[in-house]
């Protein structure tokens, strides 16, 4: 007999809630949850198949141990108690011996949609005490939070376009049409952009390649990659210079703004760009005539060399044009688990400790992933000696992953937690399999932040864990356990952090629990779990929550999941920048001194341009030179969703895109092969020729390369492709967030002629 149950989609940022169809514990089914009131029974071809990751025969069910010095194939199963008996001895032997910094960990994506992840990892950092931490953010978005951190005082703060009301949106660097959507999320982007131009809005995609969603806009632009910062503050540059520009809130620095950008006009930058300065000027009247218009850039103007700088640019346009914070601009979801009522006026600062080696500084408590190699590599007081990950595959999506393969290698001890024996977990020597997506409870702490509406929904478990089987919550608080060195167990981790939060919550002013006692509070919360306990906590703190009784008809965690099973809308994002704003001064530092001295770097990179627009290094110097950067499919999903058999082939490729014009010249034609050459490597790939991508630029998607020994990902296995990460360079980054450079790689491409 067959059954439904419902969850939401955990495997991108766009939040969609599923029908799943069930016969005994597999899943034979799955459609969008037409109930959910922000997904609205959307659906795209990974959650569709979300029954066949649950039920991929390569998943792993139990841990499984790596004999000392054994071959990566020689991975063995073992039962849960010796895995984190394993695990323990490990870790503790390497801390006794090397110290704390000595053991590092790498955070990775999945963890952020995860219950898991955000609720445990801080605990496991804390309790390593390590300095040696690292994560997805640093190949992503941490330049957005080093400019809201700046801008703000809050790295969290990062404002998504209100895509629903708005009239006008720049669109920088994203491709949602295939992603879903990034630090914005918004189930059906693809349907609310086409609501935004059947409401006789426009949005204008400005991008290296005219992508799916480029050619759904009003009008695209080709963008020489890396150059968006130009771009960007030669809009700034136009609003001052044709005064254009209302303010709505009480900001600093905007004269120094202003004189920095004097520069910078759309004909100085107009080669530099690729952009012409007719189009630059047309955007930003634009943007301040509109109405209510709003400008958004993710991972192609985070993942360059002015990363930090692009991210910063984007919110002073939004803050310029009076569009920050209101309706139809650039907004901040208000998620129902996030407290509000702390004071956190403190400033923001970055480098609070440096890497060893390079001596990066550390942003938002990490250290860049561009770094780990060096770090594992080199030796000396503080090297890493062994490594935990969490749902992360660096060896594919570091840059310079190959040499990450190598390090990974020459570890004392690697302890992993994934569902998988892939390309970067066959080095450890403990795998701890997380259980089945629908064994697993859901909500998302880390998207509904960025969400377009607010909005919440608690997924419970669809299916019960098997007798002794741990959830993920559990192996992270046994990992906390064990790294803290005390004997406890997860539960009383919990304990320690529930009684930890309300006991400050009971001691601040404003907090709706003000005045109470612990021991009051503490038995009214439910839950089957200890994450659920602490869901539930955060959730009648939050904004809409119950107060623990002083507001009868808030929010519980019992509530959001007996009577919103399909989740909760909680309405049209609202103005909170006061919520939100923690600088010192009480208001926005639209011109901070860090971000005013890299503008120097723009400034250098901008006399040495040439009048071709090809730059001083690089771009088309020798006629073979290029620009490499990246691309996203609709049915992948980084490194690890290639074992779906229904996800891999088709127009899921790994080919390497490149002008029909640059092809002629270097002789190639399509399905022929390709070298790419770059500082640290080379790769073959297979050419594709595509009037799509701008003259100069090529690009090869990321999360392929699946032919290491080893692995247990059979299909993955079968259509391997390669990593893009082996020509991408480690020693690259945008300065002020540690970030990774993968887009406006140089790299030398060549037609690999027969018998060479
Ligand atoms: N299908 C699918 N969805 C995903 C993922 C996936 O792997 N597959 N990954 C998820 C993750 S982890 C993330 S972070 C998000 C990312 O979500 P998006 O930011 O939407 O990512 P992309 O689709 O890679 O789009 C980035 C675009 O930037 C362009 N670009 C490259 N260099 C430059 C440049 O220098 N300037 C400008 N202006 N544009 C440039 C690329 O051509 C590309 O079209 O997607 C998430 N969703
Ligand atoms: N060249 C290039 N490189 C890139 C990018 C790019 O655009 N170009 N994009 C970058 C970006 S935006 C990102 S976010 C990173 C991603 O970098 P990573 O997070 O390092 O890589 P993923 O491929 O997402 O790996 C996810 C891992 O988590 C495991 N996993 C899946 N589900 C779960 C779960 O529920 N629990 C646990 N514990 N594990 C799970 C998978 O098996 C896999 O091993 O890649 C970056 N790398
Ligand atoms: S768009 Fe994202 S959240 Fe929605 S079904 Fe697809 S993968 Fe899942
Ligand atoms: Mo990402």
């Amino acid at each position: 007999m067959s059954r439904t149950a419902y969850r939401t989609c955990p495997l991108c940022e766009a939040l969609c809630g599923l029908e799943l169809t069930l016969e005994g514990d597999r899943v034979t089914g799955v459609r969008g949850d037409a109930a959910d009131p922000f997904s609205r029974g959307f659906v795209c071809p990974k959650g569709a198949t979300l029954g066949q990751l649950d039920g991929d025969p390569d998943r792993l069910h139990t841990p499984l141990l790596r004999g000392n010095n054994a071959p990566v194939e020689a991975h063995l199963e073992a039962d849960w108690t010796a895995a984190f008996a394993a695990a323990e001895r490990g870790l503790r032997r390497v801390i006794e011996e090397h110290g704390k910094d000595a053991v590092a960990i790498y955070i990775g994506n999945p963890t952020a949609h995860s219950i898991a992840g955000p609720l445990y990892s801080s605990a496991i950092i804390k309790a390593l005490g390590t300095r040696n931490v690292y994560s997805a953010s640093t190949a992503d978005q941490m330049p957005k939070h080093v400019s809201s951190g700046h801008i703000f005082g809050n790295p969290m703060a990062i404002p998504v376009p209100d895509l629903d009301r708005t009239d006008y949106l720049l669109m920088l660097g994203a491709n949602p049409l295939e992603s879903n959507g990034s630090l914005c999320s918004a189930p059906d982007f693809p349907g609310r952009l086409k609501a935004l131009r059947a409401r006789g809005g426009r949005f204008v995609v400005v991008d290296p390649r005219r992508t799916r969603t480029a050619r759904l806009g009003d009008r695209h632009f080709f963008i020489r990659p890396g150059t968006d910062a130009f771009l960007l503050i030669a809009l700034v540059h136009t609003l001052f210079a044709e005064e254009l520009v209302t303010l709505e809130h009480h900001v600093n620095g905007l004269d120094d703004l202003r004189a920095l950008a004097v520069d910078f006009s759309p004909e100085a930058v107009a080669s530099v760009t690729g952009v012409p300065a007719s189009a630059i000027r047309t955007i930003a009247r634009e943007l301040a005539g509109a109405e209510r218009a709003a400008v958004y850039a993710r991972i192609g103007t985070c993942t360059q060399a002015f990363g930090t700088l692009a991210s910063w640019l984007v919110d002073v346009l939004n803050t310029l044009t009076g569009n920050l914070d209101r309706p139809g601009g650039a907004m901040f979801a208000r998620p129902a688990h996030a407290a509000i009522y702390r004071n956190r006026r403190r400033p923001y600062t970055t480098g609070r400790w440096h890497s060893r080696v390079r001596e990066l500084p550390e942003t938002n408590g990490e250290l860049p992933i561009a770094t780990l190699a060096d770090e594992i590599e080199t030796p000396g007081e503080g090297q890493i000696k062994a490594l935990i990950t969490i749902g992360g595959n660096p060896v594919l999506s570091a840059p310079n992953g190959a040499r990450l393969d190598v390090a990974f290698s020459g570890l004392e001890f690697m302890v992993s937690v994934d569902p998988y024996l892939n390309e970067t977990t066959r080095h450890a020597d403990v795998v701890l399999p997380p259980p089945r997506p629908t064994q697993t409870g859901h909500y998302d702490f880390a998207l509904l932040s960025f969400a377009v509406r607010n909005y919440a929904r608690y997924s419970p478990p669809v299916l019960p864990l098997p007798e002794g089987r741990p959830s993920e919550s559990e192996i992270l608080a046994r990992l906390a356990v064990i790294s803290s060195g005390l004997q406890a167990s997860p539960a009383a981790l919990d304990e320690m952090i529930i009684d930890s939060t309300l006991s400050k919550a009971v001691a601040m002013v404003g907090s709706p629990v003000h005045g109470r006692k612990v021991s009051e509070l503490r038995p009214m919360l439910e839950g089957g779990s200890g994450a659920e306990l602490r869901l539930d906590m955060m959730l009648r703190l939050g904004p809409y929550g119950d107060g623990l009784g002083a507001d009868p008809d808030g929010l519980t965690l019992t509530r959001l999941r007996d009577d919103h099973p399909h989740g909760i809308d909680l309405g049209p994002l609202e103005p909170r920048l006061e919520e939100v704003l923690w600088t010192v001064s009480g208001r926005i530092e639209l011109c901070p001194p860090t971000f005013a001295a890299d503008v120097d770097r723009l400034r250098a990179e901008l006399d040495s341009a040439r009048p071709d627009g090809t730059g001083a290094e690089g771009a088309g110097a020798e006629g073979a030179g290029f620009l490499l950067i990246g691309r996203r499919h609709l049915r992948s999903n980084n490194s690890w969703l290639h074992n779906v058999p229904e996800l891999v082939g088709g127009s899921n490729r790994c080919t390497l895109q490149l002008n029909p014009a640059d092809a002629e010249r270097l002789g190639v034609a399509a399905g022929e092969v390709v070298r790419i050459v770059s500082r640290v490597g080379a790769l073959t790939a297979t050419a594709e020729p595509t009037s799509e991508i701008m003259p100069g630029v090529v690009s090869l998607p990321h999360g392929w390369g699946h032919d290491r020994p080893g692995t247990r990902i059979r299909v993955a296995q079968d259509n391997a492709g390669v990593n893009v990460n082996v020509v991408t360079d480690e020693q690259e980054i945008d300065p002020l967030s540690g970030n990774a450079v993968f887009n406006g790689v140089p790299v030398r491409v060549e037609a690999v002629r027969e018998g060479v």
